[in-house]
């Protein structure tokens, strides 16, 4: 790493009131705590600031200011006095220590002491507005500042935008530098290109912005490596739970299956969490349509037919074409063995997704006990529902695009289970969804190769680096 002792670089977020300002600092921090967001006018009264640090050291400063409002009355009252017509900080200074001016533009001062302050600042734009006069008197006062500007066009994917328009009015004006970031979406590609564009401004910056590009990056990586960690722990348990019911007893049966089924939904939903709590979105914080959750759960059960029918998964061979919903199938002999009346027993109508499993068969049979499993489409469905989440939280803002790509839907939905699953299948101790054992070394082992697997499956349908920068947002 390159990093070197410099000083931080202190940068301001500025803008007329509800362009998105604070927004975008909370994108920026990785913080939805940030600051105060309103729809209605000049929540930030006060500059805020937040750091951008790495063990302790502060890279870069971020600087929260309150909406402009009255930039056509800053300009007036600049132009009532020309004095020291070229040079713009004196011009912002002469007003700033005029004390009826700072008491009548007091929330346009502090943004002007604040410009004279800073290093650069990001200008953003509501781009479904027009480009009204007293925006381009904004950009006046602010240009004043002798401060680097970079603008920053936001909700751009909105059906109202006129981007064009601004590019257009802002090219003008000679302000060229120009960049789409949607504030409300972390989302890594726009966030490196932020900051690779104010690298290629700030020259004395340079080595510190690559170093927090750096800390941003790792963060990446380390991030998809504990999404793809958690999956495969999540699958490891399930593929190991088991429940055990007493031979023929069909109540008893239907009871352990309903106590596994019970068991895997709430593991599935602590992995979901996990999942959201790591690209730290709250709960309520996003769009339906962004994810494909609602309200932070999946809103078809794990054990609905039409689930599995929906991501294309067949019911796998043997155990889809004999057995009605619910019927509890022999995975050892393929259900052949069965007759008509095992297969579609009291349990019918009740969902899917169990099976008679693996397991200590003799013992079981000397206990008169069958074993309860977790069928493999049902595990299918698990992977494939965590690996689109996961899609979707690494690349939030393109939701349009595809979450897997094709391959990877094959892979899951009809190829060979990862060598992983198919160990912990009997291994009744690898699962915490059965009765606590001493943790097993060998289920460690499997749920890294496991997460492995993921990981790579996830890089595979990355294209942070290839479609999302190359959308045409610049
Ligand atoms: N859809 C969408 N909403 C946004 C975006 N940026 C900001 N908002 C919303 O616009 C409103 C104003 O945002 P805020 O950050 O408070 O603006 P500020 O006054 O400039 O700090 C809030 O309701 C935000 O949730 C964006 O990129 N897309
Ligand atoms: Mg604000």
């Amino acid at each position: 790493m390159s990093r070197s002792a410099k000083a931080a670089l202190h940068l301001a977020v500025v803008g007329h009131t509800n362009t998105g300002k604070t927004s975008l600092i909370r994108t920026l921090l990785h913080r939805r705590d940030f600051g105060e967001i309103r729809n209605r006018g000049g929540t930030t009264r006060q500059v805020a600031s937040a750091p951008l640090a790495v063990n302790g050291e502060t890279l870069i400063t971020l600087y929260d200011s309150p909406g402009l409002e009255d930039a056509p009355g800053l300009i007036e009252w600049l132009d009532d006095r020309p004095g020291t017509r070229h040079d713009g900080p004196e011009r912002v200074h002469a007003l700033l220590t005029d004390p009826q001016a700072r008491a009548r533009f007091d929330h346009e001062a502090r943004v002007l002491d604040l410009m004279l302050n800073v290093d650069v600042a990001l200008y953003v734009v509501d781009v479904r507005e027009p480009v009204l006069e007293k925006y381009l008197d904004e950009l006046a006062v602010l240009a004043l500042c002798g401060c680097p500007l970079l603008v920053v066009l936001n909700f751009v994917a909105s059906e109202h935008a006129r981007e064009q328009a601004w590019r257009d009015a802002l090219a003008r004006i000679g302000l060229h530098t120009v960049l789409a970031f949607d504030a409300v979406v972390r989302d890594p590609a726009s966030e490196r290109r932020l900051f690779e564009k104010l690298a290629a401004q700030l020259d004395a910056f340079a080595s510190v912005l690559e170093a927090w590009l750096a800390v941003r990056e790792r963060e990446e990586k380390e991030r998809l490596t504990a999404a793809a960690a958690a999956i495969a722990e999540m699958l490891v348990d399930v593929a190991a739970a088991h429940r055990l019911a007493a031979l023929h007893s069909e109540h008893d049966r239907e009871q352990a299956q309903q106590a596994l089924r019970h068991a895997v939904r709430e593991r599935e939903q602590a992995c979901v969490d996990t999942l959201l709590d790591l690209y730290r979105f709250g709960r309520e914080d996003y769009a339906d349509d962004d994810l494909p959750l609602s309200q932070g759960r999946w809103s078809e059960d794990l054990f609905d037919p039409e689930s599995l029918r929906y991501h294309g998964i067949r019911a796998g061979g043997h155990i889809g074409a004999g057995a009605g919903a619910g019927a509890v199938v022999d995975v050892a002999t393929g259900g052949l063995s069965l007759g008509a009346g095992t297969l579609v027993g009291a349990a019918l109508g009740a969902g899917v997704g169990v099976v008679r499993g693996f397991g200590d068969r003799i013992g079981d049979r000397l206990r008169r006990r069958e074993r309860l499993m977790i069928d493999d489409p049902t595990l299918r469905l698990l992977a494939w529902r965590q690996l689109e989440l996961l899609a979707g939280l690494r690349r939030r803002g393109h939701a349009s695009q595809a979450p897997l790509p094709t391959a990877e839907r094959e892979r899951w939905a009809e190829k060979k289970l990862p060598d992983p699953l198919q160990r912990a299948r009997r291994q009744p101790g690898w699962s915490v969804l059965n009765a606590p054992e001493a943790p097993d070394p060998t289920r460690q082992r499997a749920v890294a190769d496991l997460g492995r697997v993921l990981e790579a499956a996830m890089r595979a349908s990355q294209s942070e680096d290839g479609a999302a920068a190359g959308a045409g947002t610049e």
